[in-house]
C-alpha cells in the first residue's frame, strides 16, 4: 500500500481558531556540556534558564564606530531606499530596517562571519549554523515606532517553516540603548512555553507586518498571564553591548520619541540540522531576503 507524503508533525501550531500554550519541545541549549566556545559554561546556564544573555563588549569602540560609519551609509544611499530591502517608517518615510544587511554590505558580512559570534551561536544551536535573516533596526528619534511584544518563533515557524526551536538571535547595539529610546525588553522564561496564536496569516503579511505587527500577536490576556509568571527585562548598554536571545524568548520595544537614535543589528543563527520547510500557516513562504532559504 503507498500512501501519500505527509509532512513532519506540527510540533507548534499557531494560527489557529483559538489562542493555545504548549510547552516547549526543545533544547535551549543544544552543544553537549562542556564543549568548548567563547561562552563560559555558567553562561549556557544562565541563557538556559532565561533565554537571553548579556555581552558586555562584544565588539571594541573601534569596531563600532566603522559598524556606525557603515550605517550611516547605508541609510543615506539613495539605492539602498530604492531596495525592496529597506523599509520605511509609515510617519516619518525614514528608513525603519534594512534587511540582508550582510549581503549588503561587505562590513556587516564580516560581522556574520565572526568568530566570536558564529563561535557563540554554535555553542547554543550545538551544529553548524548559518545566517536565517539579519537586519539593521534603525529606530530614529522623534518618534520612530517600537516593535510589539512576539515570539520571533512563532512567525519562522508559520511563516518561514523552520520546524524546531533551533535559531538564535543576537542584537548587537551601535548607538548607546538607554532605558529611555526603544531599547529591548524579554521576558526571563517565556522562552519554555510556545504561545500558538489565533487567526490566519493573510496572504502577502510580511508587508504589513514589517512595519506594524499584526498575524501572530499575543492577546493582552496572554501577554499579562506571561509577564506575571516571568517579569519584563529592559536592556540598556553602550554602543558595542550585545543580547543573546532564544527565538522563542518573548520581546519587544516601545517607540523612541527622544532625540537619540537606537541602532541595533540584528543577526539570527540559525542551525543547518533545522532548515526551513514549507510553511506551517502560512499560504506562500516570505522572501529569502526575510528568510534565508538555503
Ligand atoms: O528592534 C527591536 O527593538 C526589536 C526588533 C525585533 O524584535 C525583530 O526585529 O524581530
Ligand atoms: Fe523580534
Amino acid at each position: 500500500m503507498t500512501s501519500a507524503p505527509t509532512r513532519p508533525v506540527d510540533l507548534y501550531p499557531t494560527r489557529g481558531p483559538k489562542e493555545e500554550l504548549i510547552g516547549r519541545k526543545d533544547p535551549v541549549v543544544w552543544s553537549e556540556p562542556g564543549t568548548a566556545g567563547p561562552f563560559w559554561a555558567r553562561e549556557l546556564e544562565e541563557y538556559d534558564r532565561d533565554g537571553f544573555l548579556t555581552v558586555d563588549e562584544l565588539v571594541a569602540p573601534h569596531e563600532v564606530d566603522e559598524l556606525r560609519a557603515e550605517l550611516d551609509r547605508l541609510v543615506t544611499d539613495p539605492a539602498v531606499r530604492a531596495d525592496e530591502r529597506a523599509i520605511v517608517e509609515p510617519s516619518s518615510q525614514e528608513i525603519r530596517s534594512v534587511f540582508e544587511v550582510h549581503r549588503i554590505s561587505e562590513v556587516f558580512a564580516r560581522l556574520a562571519e565572526d568568530p566570536r559570534l558564529v563561535g557563540r551561536a554554535r555553542q547554543i544551536l550545538g551544529s553548524d549554523v548559518y545566517v536565517h535573516q539579519s537586519r539593521v533596526n534603525v529606530k530614529p528619534g522623534f518618534g520612530a515606532s517600537g516593535f510589539y511584544w512576539h515570539s520571533d518563533f512563532e512567525t519562522w515557524h508559520a511563516e518561514d517553516g523552520l520546524p524546531r526551536m533551533r535559531t538564535v538571535s543576537v542584537s548587537i547595539a551601535l548607538t548607546p540603548n538607554h532605558t529611555t529610546n526603544g531599547s529591548l525588553m524579554i521576558m526571563p522564561g517565556s522562552h519554555r512555553t510556545f504561545l500558538g496564536c489565533a487567526g490566519e496569516t493573510p496572504r502577502d503579511n510580511y508587508k504589513k507586518s514589517l512595519q506594524m505587527q499584526d498575524a501572530g500577536t499575543p492577546s493582552d490576556e496572554a501577554l499579562t498571564t506571561f509577564a506575571e509568571a516571568c517579569g519584563i527585562r529592559h536592556f540598556t548598554g553602550p554602543a558595542g553591548s550585545a543580547t543573546w536571545f532564544d527565538c522563542n524568548a518573548l520581546h519587544g520595544s516601545g517607540d523612541n520619541i527622544t532625540p537619540y537614535p537606537r541602532s541595533n543589528v540584528f543577526l539570527v543563527f540559525n542551525s543547518v540540522e533545522n532548515r526551513p520547510e514549507a510553511p506551517f500557516a502560512a499560504p506562500v513562504p516570505r522572501p529569502s531576503f526575510i528568510a534565508a532559504r538555503p
